[in-house]
């Protein structure tokens, strides 16, 4: 049994190809890994800012072209973190190739798409060869811990979801323009960016899937500074700048039906100003209630139905105990984790699958069923928010 470290293509030298190389570096730190694990090399689409990325992400080595990368015979992992039009054609290869890929969210800009990546990840599964989709939320204690709390009964039979995931960085309307509001880069807006996240927490939460949604969609501001420069999320074009057509939507609204007959309600923007990051869940059933907010990510709201009608009232669990999901790996009780470390424990939870050889989730099958809801509420909001029912596996 080989015992050197799994070397790890991280494609991408954006936000996601910075914060998966601090992961891949992280976790073995942290936690007891049946396998050591690197950060090997970093492909970007110009040699130049791959060079410099890799040094600052602390990858020894560097390339501009993907292709040998994750051919590679000293590469065991490819590690998507592109903008999602070329998710599809790297996790293909990669599959073919043999490697295990974690794919960042959305899966792919459409539902065609993702469902070929996840036909190939499940040929792929049978000669042990992993795969994972990157919807790093689930990976956040205080949302595990609800998870669990949902699977052993203590909310009862779900009857609400409501989930908002809300950002402001667009909210300036002479805030430049990125690949992110570009529909052939992005495949949509704050749709597939952030209300991919909400989809699938609400879907993995109750073990229930979507069935159907009633949507609409808006674009406030239609035209962008162009800057020539790569900018990451929000900042201020000039006015004078040459605008570019966004082809995205800005915020999406849609109500949801459940296979367990729940009903949703979901919100997705990136234009509700005062909110730089709130992913919000509340999950209502009979016998409590679980409430989330990623700004106060360190805890979880829990509503106990069942206690006597003078001690109930929501109280707020402070996630950070040695019992709680990943929490033992990191400091004592009390004292917090952040965003980035959503990110490690996503990438222990996939390398034990790989040692291990078990499933680690979500699947591409599982992302793809994100991307069916993601592909009806685009048709809803098409046809004035007629309910469209989700298309189930074919
Ligand atoms: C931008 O909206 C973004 O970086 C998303 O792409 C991420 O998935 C989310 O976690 C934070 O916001």
């Amino acid at each position: 049994m080989t015992t050197a470290p799994l070397r790890v293509a991280i494609i991408g030298t954006g936000f996601m190809g910075r914060m998966h190389a601090h992961a891949w570096r992280t976790a073995p730190r942290f936690f007891d890994l049946p396998r050591g694990v690197e950060a090997a090399l970093l492909a970007g689409s110009d040699a130049s800012r791959a060079v410099t990325a890799a040094a600052a992400f602390g990858v020894p080595e560097s390339t501009d072209d993907w292709r040998s990368a994750v051919t590679r015979d000293d590469i065991d992992i490819v590690d998507i973190c592109t903008p999602g039009d070329t998710h599809v054609e790297i996790a293909l290869a990669a599959l073919a190739a043999g490697k295990h890929v974690l794919c960042e969210k959305p899966l792919a800009n459409d539902l065609a798409d993702a469902e070929r990546m996840a036909a190939e990840a499940e040929s792929a599964a049978t000669r042990g060869v992993v795969s994972m989709c990157g919807f790093s939320y689930r990976r956040t204690p205080a949302l595990s811990l609800a998870r669990r709390l949902i699977e052993q009964g203590r909310v009862g039979e779900v009857r609400h979801v409501r989930a908002q995931y809300l950002q402001d960085w667009l909210s300036d309307p002479d805030a430049p323009f990125t690949w992110r509001l570009d529909r052939t880069r992005a495949g949509s807006g704050a749709l597939g960016d952030i209300g991919a996240h909400s989809i699938d927490t609400a879907q993995w939460l109750t073990g229930s899937d979507i069935t159907g949604v009633s949507a609409m969609l808006r674009t406030f501001v239609p035209s962008r500074p162009h800057l020539d420069e790569r900018v990451g999320l929000g900042g201020r074009g000039s006015a004078d700048a040459p605008r570019q057509e966004v082809t995205v939507d800005d915020a999406a609204a849609f109500t949801a039906t459940f296979a367990d007959g729940a009903l949703g309600v979901f919100e997705a923007t990136r234009m509700a100003t005062g909110h730089r990051n709130s992913n919000r869940i509340e999950i209502n059933g009979d016998r409590g209630a679980i409430s989330f907010d990623f700004a106060d990510m360190n805890g979880l709201r829990f509503y106990d139905a069942t206690l006597p009608a003078g001690e109930q009232g929501f109280r707020r669990i402070e996630v950070t105990e040695p019992e709680h999901p990943y929490a033992d790996a990191w400091w004592p009780a009390g004292h917090g984790l952040g965003y980035e470390h959503l990110f490690s424990h996503q990438v222990v939870d996939f390398v034990r699958a790989v040692v291990d050889g078990g499933t680690v989730h979500p699947t591409f099958a599982e992302a793809t069923q994100v991307q069916r809801v993601l592909d009806a509420v685009d048709r809803s909001a098409a046809e004035q928010s007629r309910y469209i029912p989700v298309e189930g596996d074919p």
